[in-house]
């Protein structure tokens, strides 16, 4: 069945105010004039989607691996305990520091604290936590039932900073907020912007850089940090992956922003430009080319000879260590297939490196990126914001309860877009092949019948589909955590993703089970319509 077909078929089995809204998530790559398509909307109720929560997105995703805090979740106990250590946002402190990571802090809400308020729990954990640990900041986030009884968790955490004298924030990241975890991602954002970036004064050298939207997930940021060590950049902060609360309050002082995971830290990068006038780059360390053209960007950016010429030492010397053996796994891959379904970047930041394999990425979509993420978008010309151009008329930079806005109007914009090269971040479907399909919130049943009927070697998604691909016979890759390892970014961890692809396409594994399209259907019916 041809994949028109196929998608098709799954339609037709939805009722039509179902159907009418999957259709608008589904783009085939080059079809219509423009590739557009609905993104960052409210999951059908009843459809099994992969999504998160918006406190998954807040304090998981975002808050989680600054290592130097205690993160206190203030809710049931499985919220936090059931996290524990999932992601896998690797941390390492050096000596004399702070790592909290390996702990699981909760105030284990009961059912009298709903009935009576959770409250006195919450300031009976923060005060715990500050007398055991005494840590540089305590983190407070909220879950679901938490919003739904209207414990003021701000109100604790302005009580515990003012007895212990450090910093405690609260999130109100009730899991229910938002569609996804990426409302959780701008709660942090902005709270991390407006109460800890650029109150620290830390000394930086030259070629001072941040990494925004590196996680260091099975150690990526270690890998990515080697290799920007090596060229002679002083990283001053990696948000927040093995990154510290202590280094985030000097963020304002480096020169440049790379921004690996544009979806869930955009607004931190925006409004460091904003505020600071310190630019951001759209980078992408996952793959070789990829890699390397993000180095020559950066060292492009400052400008000087002697970086540039050593940037190409470190490529040349990164690609003769790692070209043999990422010879030998192309021969492994080479002519296989792939669907992709992750968060909201890693659908696209993993193409390149399947492509430098020789794998195909057929489909690919996003559990919660935003149409920019998709379909790019124009990124404003860098404007340096030093006194004299806050005077600039037409450009207000206005801070609404916690964001920095930048307001310029059409006229100016469109003569910035003239004076000064246009930075694009151009999204995932630009990258990919006519004809590819492009699914955004791709579902259970929907993941199911693809994987039916197209067949891939891999599929490239997380723990919640893993082994319902693997029991069809199809190994699946968790492109979340890794499954046990990493790194997979830079150059090194190019070749662990290799080995890690061919070694699971090709075991005789698969050969032994039995698909389940190739069995009696166990359960038959039909979806009624309306
Ligand atoms: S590490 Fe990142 S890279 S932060 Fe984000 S959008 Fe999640 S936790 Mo899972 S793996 Fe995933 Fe991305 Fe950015 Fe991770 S693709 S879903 S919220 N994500
Ligand atoms: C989250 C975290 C997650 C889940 C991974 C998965 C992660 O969104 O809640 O579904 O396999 O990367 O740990 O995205």
């Amino acid at each position: 069945m041809t994949m028109s077909k196929k998608i098709d078929s799954i339609l037709e089995k939805y009722p039509p105010k179902v159907k009418k809204n999957r259709m608008k998530h589904i783009v085939v790559k080059g079809k219509n004039e423009k590739d557009e398509i609905e993104a960052n909307t409210r999951t059908m109720p009843g459809i099994i989607s992969n999504r998160g929560c918006c406190f998954a997105g807040c304090k998981g995703v975002v808050l989680g691996p600054l290592r130097d805090v205690v993160h206190i979740v203030h809710g049931p106990v499985g919220c936090s305990y059931y996290t524990w250590g999932t992601r896998r946002h690797k941390g390492r402190s050096k000596d004399g520091e702070s790592n909290f990571l390996s702990y699981c802090f909760t105030t284990d809400m009961q059912e009298s604290d709903i009935v009576f308020g959770g409250e006195k729990r919450l300031r009976k954990a923060v005060k715990e936590a500050y007398e055991l640990f005494k840590p540089e900041a305590i983190t407070i986030s909220s879950t679901c039932p938490v919003g739904l009884i209207g414990d003021d968790i701000q109100a604790v955490a302005k009580e515990a900073e003012e007895e212990f004298g450090i910093q405690v924030m609260a999130f109100n990241c009730e899991g229910y907020k938002g569609v996804s975890q990426s409302a959780g991602h701008h709660i942090a954002n902005n709270v991390l912007m407006q109460d800890v970036i650029g109150t620290g004064d830390a000394e930086t050298k030259t070629y001072a850089i941040n990494i925004l939207g590196e996680y260091n997930i099975g150690g990526d940021g270690w890998e990515i940090s080697r290799i920007l060590g090596k060229i002679g950049y002083h990283i001053v902060s990696v948000m927040t992956g093995d990154g510290t609360y202590k280094e985030l309050k000097s963020a304002h002082k480096a020169d440049l922003n790379l921004v690996q995971c544009h979806r869930s830290i955009n607004y931190i990068a925006e409004m460091i430009e904003i505020k600071y006038g310190t630019p951001w780059l759209k980078v992408n360390f996952i793959g070789i080319e990829s890699t390397i053209n993000t180095l020559r960007n950066v060292a492009k950016y400052f400008g000087d000879e002697v970086l540039i010429q050593r940037t190409e030492e470190v490529i040349a010397e990164e690609l003769t260590s790692i070209q043999e053996a990422m010879d030998m796994y192309k021969k492994m891959c080479e002519g296989k297939t792939a669907l992709l379904f992750v968060g909201g970047s890693r659908a696209h930041h993993y193409q390149g490196l399947l492509k430098e394999l020789g794998i195909e990425t057929v489909m690919a979509g996003y559990e919660f990126g935003h149409r920019d993420d998709y379909e790019g978008r124009d990124v404003i010309p860098y404007i340096k914001m030093d006194a004299d151009s806050r005077n600039i008329p037409d450009l207000h930079v206005t801070k609404d309860e916690k964001n920095y806005r930048l307001y310029l109007s059409p006229e100016k914009l469109e003569a910035l877009k003239k004076e000064m090269p246009l930075s694009r971040y151009d999204g995932m479907i630009k990258e990919m092949k006519n004809g590819s399909y492009v699914i955004d919130d791709l579902n259970h049943f929907e993941s199911e019948e693809l994987l039916k009927s197209l067949k891939p070697s891999l599929f490239c998604s997380g723990i919640k589909d893993k082994y319902v691909a693997q029991k069809m016979g199809i190994f699946s890759k968790q492109l979340h955590s890794y499954d046990y390892s990493g790194p997979y970014a830079g150059f090194k961890g190019a070749v662990i993703f290799a080995k890690d692809v061919s070694m699971g396409m090709n075991t005789p594994t698969w050969g032994f089970i039995t698909p389940l399209w190739k069995q009696e259907p166990l359960l038959q019916g039909e979806v009624m319509e309306e």
